[in-house]
């Protein structure tokens, strides 16, 4: 009897333990996905060196793995860590070299200092 109950004491701890390291497990494997979210925008540009300038700014953000600006649809593709940085930052950052984005607009002067194929506003 008492040999028995020392067993399923045993058990318990063990259970315990499996139990804790599952949820440490767990809690890893979520942290990996909160870390990286991904978002699409829409960035005023032209052309190919409009590409590269908004993907060199969104690149330049601490934070952010991936910049993919289509010039066609002027739709950009980002991948970031949300707990290094989020879109308003991004979107500030690529103002600030002269493109549009939904919440923040480039400033004239930087604007007017783009190259000639590179004015997007009409
Ligand atoms: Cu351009």
């Amino acid at each position: 009897m008492k040999h028995l109950s020392k067993n399923n004491l045993k058990f318990k701890k063990m259970k315990t333990k499996v139990l804790s390291l599952a949820a440490l497990f767990m809690l890893g494997a979520f942290s990996v996905f909160a870390g990286s979210k991904t978002e699409k925008i829409e960035v005023k540009g032209n052309c190919g060196m409009c590409e590269k300038r908004i993907e060199k700014a969104a690149l330049g953000v601490d934070g952010v793995s991936k910049a993919d600006w289509n010039k066609e649809t002027k739709q950009m593709e980002l991948v970031f860590d949300d707990t290094k940085t989020d879109l308003d930052k991004v979107e500030v950052a690529i103002a600030k070299v002269g493109h549009d984005t939904p919440k923040h607009k480039a400033t004239d002067a930087v604007y007017k200092a783009l190259p000639e194929c590179c004015l997007y506003r009409k």
